[in-house]
């Protein structure tokens, strides 16, 4: 098996759609799909901040659900959007009203559509992805060694948020462990959440959110290949965004 990793998207349909170019993939016959019989993935945010959230949703729906060729997992973006999506009273911030403002420009029929296709993907996805066959593990902030195997309520807080202690910074900011540092297993963990200027390796993790919703870049990882693929953002560079 052969995968490709996508990071945080956060509604750069635009990039993405570019990053796939370049990784080979092709349109054919309805199917999207990559003539060396590659798999895709997404580490989750696929929504919220960008200008093409929509279609973000509608592109992972098509690859993961109708064609099951492509892995999905949830971030932070994705539960808080279900959650709007199911009616619960969620705060319109830190991007969700771009994605709401998207939706509510649709006809009723477009909406319940976009609406179901969350609402399925994030049902259908597990908190993590395991693959054995690339001895690797998927979890949008990422997931220690001993959460693997287990689905618990910390399991889910660690996999959607990271390593936060619950203290703020001056700023208001979570408090960040580095849960990497201390990780020794073999399987590697591909994760996203943190924007990083370059994507991460620390021992056998990286992080491959590179911020492309702040101006930097999309960023791929390949397995078994071990190989990063990059497409630059179009959208103005936030320098504040990228502290790690
Ligand atoms: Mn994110």
């Amino acid at each position: 098996m052969k995968l490709d990793i996508i990071g945080d998207i956060h509604g750069c349909y635009q990039e993405l759609q570019t990053l796939l170019k370049e990784l080979g993939y092709k349109w054919e016959n309805d199917q999207f799909h990559h003539p060396e019989d590659r798999t895709l993935a997404f580490v989750g945010d696929l929504t919220d901040r960008g200008p093409r959230s929509l279609e973000v949703i509608r592109f992972v729906y098509q690859m993961v659900v109708e064609q099951k060729n492509g892995y999905y997992v949830p971030g932070n973006h994705c539960d808080k959007l279900y959650r709007f999506f199911l009616g619960n009273n969620v705060k319109q911030q830190h991007g969700l009203e771009t994605t709401v403002a998207e939706y509510k420009q649709l006809t009723k029929q477009e909406k319940d559509e976009v609406k179901h296709m969350m609402i399925t993907l994030y049902e259908n996805a597990p908190l993590y992805h395991v693959i054995n066959e690339l001895q690797t593990v998927i979890a949008h902030a990422g997931i220690p060694e001993k959460y693997i195997g287990l689905h618990g309520k910390k399991v889910k807080t660690f996999v959607l948020y990271g390593d936060i202690t619950g203290e703020k910074l001056a700023d208001g900011r979570p408090v960040r462990k580095d849960w990497a540092q201390d990780y020794h297993g073999n399987r590697w963990i591909v994760y996203g959440h943190t924007p990083v200027l370059e994507p991460r390796f620390v021992n056998q993790t990286v992080n491959i959110d590179t911020g492309c919703v702040f101006g930097n870049k999309l960023t791929a990882f390949r397995l078994p290949e071990k190989e990063i693929v990059s497409v630059k953002s179009s959208l103005p560079f936030v320098e504040e965004k990228f502290r790690y």
